[in-house]
């Protein structure tokens, strides 16, 4: 532990990960005086701010309440609950607690289109950015999405910040300002860190806060219901569109993106597949729009943009069977998308990690129509299993590697295996991104030892 704590400091940055190490930067190069504490003993930004700061003072292995108690403000990292008791106590006592996205909200001057949702947020995140750029604008865009927000604030600014919000960013997010903002839908997650459904969707609601143009989903009835009378409001749907939405029509067989009665493209040119990703596009069209962009620039990149990495990724085709990474598939709203978008094949899924103290109980109801067996592994495995055996066959494994090999023995022509796990990785891996890659790694050197 490095632990000393008296010093006058007007800002404690609370957390030293990603986050922590960009409100560091953002300070230090405007010659701010600031501290740090983290309750982890080596945060991972450690190391990196002893060497850009060596003079600045770190409190780790708890967050240091004494410390926090001496300024006027913390800089709260998305990972800490502002429910903290250190964090409650020093509210109490007058110190004011925000966020880095509070921060760039008082700092960046550019419009900003924000987006956020229990799913979807990155894929809508950078098809904005995408169309945004194709209209010809200066654009960047960061935020959950892996960039931090204040990272993002350079001169010159660009024409548009496209920020992807978590509900834990916007708890601490008090006068951001965005042109345009979204919540896509709601479905559990987090519930490790909130009581309910209701207070998760209450922190995403926060989006709205300012006067800009509201998109909303007119199919999930808890985004719905956000709708304020006084604000410009843009709704999508999948559904045959009112006048000013953003809907399908089914036109000969063929189902058309369409804004009112107006067909914009047919859904069968979009690259990107599956009816949540087709949500996904409508979302991006509304607030694309909302931000001036080019109807036809946005269009193209319909046409041509192919996804993110580990989202319903496919990795390869071998004797009749396809395989599919989508490990961003980190809640159970997720996962249940990704079979529904898969719902002309059998399904082998692997799924497993840290649930989050979901219950799992719209999963079994997909997995019970579409998923011959499903492989498990990860720390919620057992809860998995007791929800899932009761619809499919089920197997439990040590770890994603025994997963593939289990799946390869059973998968038959015709079938697609889907790693879609329903749970964060944080349990058995860094990030979703090394879960993976680690699947991909997996059933390529399976697929390599096996004639197709
Ligand atoms: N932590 C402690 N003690 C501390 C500080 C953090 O134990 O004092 C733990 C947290 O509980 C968490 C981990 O450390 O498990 C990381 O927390 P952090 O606040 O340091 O996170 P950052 O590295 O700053 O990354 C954050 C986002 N992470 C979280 O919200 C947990 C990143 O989103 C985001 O890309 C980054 O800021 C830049 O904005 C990741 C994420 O998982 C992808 N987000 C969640 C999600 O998408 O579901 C919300
Ligand atoms: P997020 O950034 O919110 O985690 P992503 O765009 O990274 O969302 O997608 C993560 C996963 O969530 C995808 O792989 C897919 O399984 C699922 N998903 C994507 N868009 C939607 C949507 N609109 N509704 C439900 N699930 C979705």
């Amino acid at each position: 532990m490095n632990k000393q704590t008296s010093l006058n400091v007007d800002t404690v940055i609370v957390g030293l990960g990603v986050t922590g190490l960009s409100c560091a930067r953002f300070l230090g190069s405007r010659g701010l005086s600031f501290a740090v504490t983290d309750s982890r003993k080596s945060p991972p930004g450690l190391a990196e701010l002893q060497k850009q700061y060596p003079d600045v003072m770190i409190s780790t292995g708890d967050l240091d309440l004494d410390l926090i108690m001496q300024a006027k403000q913390c800089l709260v990292s998305p990972g800490v609950s502002v429910r903290h008791p250190a964090l409650i106590r020093a509210a109490q006592a007058g110190v004011e607690m925000i966020g880095d996205i509070e921060l760039f909200a008082r700092h960046a001057d550019a419009p900003v289109v924000a987006i956020t949702g229990a799913n979807g947020k990155s894929t809508v995140t950078t098809l904005v950015y995408e169309m945004a750029k194709a209209s010809g604008l200066t654009v960047r865009a960061g935020g959950n999405l892996g960039t931090p927000a204040l990272d993002l604030i350079e001169d010159p600014e660009p024409d548009l910040y496209v920020l992807e919000l978590s509900s834990f960013q916007l708890e601490t997010t008090h006068s951001l300002n965005s042109i345009a903002a979204t919540v896509l839908n709601i479905s559990e997650d987090h519930m490790d860190r909130y009581a309910g459904v209701a207070e998760y969707a209450e922190a995403k609601e926060r989006i709205f806060q300012g006067g800009g143009e509201m998109i909303l989903n007119a199919d999930d009835p808890m985004v719905a219901s956000m709708m304020r009378t006084d604000r410009q409001v843009t709704r999508f749907t999948l559904n045959k569109p009112g006048q000013n939405e953003f809907g399908l029509q089914e036109i000969n067989g063929d189902s058309w993106l369409s804004f009112g009665d107006r067909k914009l493209m047919s859904v069968s040119e979009m690259k990107i597949q599956g009816s949540h990703n087709v949500a996904n596009a409508l979302a991006a069209l509304a607030l694309g729009q909302a931000a001036g962009l080019k109807e036809e620039s946005m269009l193209d990149v319909l046409r041509t943009w192919s996804g993110l990495p580990h989202r319903c990724q496919w990795i390869a085709a071998q004797n009749g069977v396809d395989w599919y990474n989508d490990s961003k598939g980190t809640n159970e709203g997720a996962t249940v998308a990704a079979i529904k978008g898969f719902s002309d094949r059998q399904i082998i899924l692997i799924a497993g990690g840290d649930a989050k103290g979901a219950k799992f109980e719209e999963l079994a109801l997909v997995v019970r129509d579409q998923v011959k067996l499903a492989i498990l592994f990860g720390k919620d495995a057992p809860l998995l299993e007791q929800v899932l055996n009761r619809v499919t066959a089920v197997k439990c494994v040590d770890d994603l590697v025994q997963a593939v090999t289990l799946a390869h023995q059973n998968a038959e022509r015709g079938d697609l295996v889907l790693m879609s796990p329903a749970c964060a990785s944080l349990d058995m891996f860094a990030d979703y991104q090394q879960r993976g890659q680690v699947f991909i790694d997996a059933v390529q050197k399976l697929l390599d030892r096996e004639p197709s």
